[in-house]
């Protein structure tokens, strides 16, 4: 097995430290930080992406193995700032205004960065103002809104009417997601994009950056 290869296993099953360390043998043997992260790290978050969206793996599992992506991550931050590797692009996330539930929304935010998007956290109960301010001072290119309750879900609308006001609807996409939140309701909002789970949200953030 290669080294790219045990980074990608060892990812999968959440051995952050072993992680850690092959990525720093691996950048030291002379291969590209590049080709570390998309053919060592990146690979293994899309196997666990997709056993999560397929119900073979689930929470603790996604957490650990994310935990160890992180690891890996930092050790090559330094090298590809340095190489210049640009992020994808750039989003905003947050769970919405009165609504304080974030492990889905923490999920998602590493799933992005897992695809090299450049992700603001904005944390839980974030107004939809804060959403739009944020997008238009950092220059988002998305803003993420996760909601649990259904009592909280309305709130998207908010962002995509506070987007209009602010004259940003054209230049910003609104990608939502949640457990009570659905396509017919993305569609009657008027926002972009419902995503069942954190490794689609990704996949559809990536989309979006590409143009
Ligand atoms: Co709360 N809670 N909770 N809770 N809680 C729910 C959501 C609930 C369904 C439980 C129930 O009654 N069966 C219920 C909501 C009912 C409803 O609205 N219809 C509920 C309630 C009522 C409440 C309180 C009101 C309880 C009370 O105080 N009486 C209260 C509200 C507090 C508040 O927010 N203001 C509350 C509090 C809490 C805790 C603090 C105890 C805790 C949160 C801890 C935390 O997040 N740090 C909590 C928890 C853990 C839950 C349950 C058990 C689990 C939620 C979770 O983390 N799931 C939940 C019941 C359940 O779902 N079984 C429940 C795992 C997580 C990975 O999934 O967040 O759905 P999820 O994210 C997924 C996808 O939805 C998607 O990707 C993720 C991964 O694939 N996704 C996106 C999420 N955001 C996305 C954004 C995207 C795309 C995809 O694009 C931008």
């Amino acid at each position: 097995m290669s080294i790219l290869e045990e980074i990608s296993e060892n990812l999968q099953h959440g051995k952050a430290k072993v992680v850690k360390e092959l990525v720093q043998q691996a950048v030291d043997s002379g291969i590209d930080p590049e080709t570390v992260l998309k053919e060592g790290l990146l690979p293994g978050m899309n196997v666990i992406g997709e056993k999560f969206k397929n119900n073979e793996v689930y929470v603790p599992e996604v957490l650990v193995a994310a935990r160890a992506m992180n690891m890996g991550a930092q050790v090559l931050k330094p090298y590809l700032e340095k190489a210049g590797v640009k992020a994808v692009g750039r989003v905003c996330i947050g769970t919405v205004q009165g609504d304080l539930h974030d492990i889905g929304k923490n999920l998602v935010k590493m799933m992005l960065e897992g695809k090299g998007l450049e992700v603001i956290d904005l944390g839980v109960d974030v107004a939809p103002e804060t959403f739009v301010n944020t997008a238009i001072e950092q220059n988002c290119q998305i803003i993420c809104c996760s909601a649990l309750l259904t009592t909280t879900m309305g709130v998207m609308e908010d962002v995509v009417k506070k987007a209009e006001e602010a004259g940003i609807r054209d230049k910003v996409k609104i990608m939502i997601g949640g457990a009570p939140v659905d396509e017919a309701f993305c569609k009657k909002i008027g926002a972009d994009c419902y995503t069942p789970d954190a490794a689609s949200a990704a996949d559809a953030a990536v989309e979006f950056c590409r143009g």
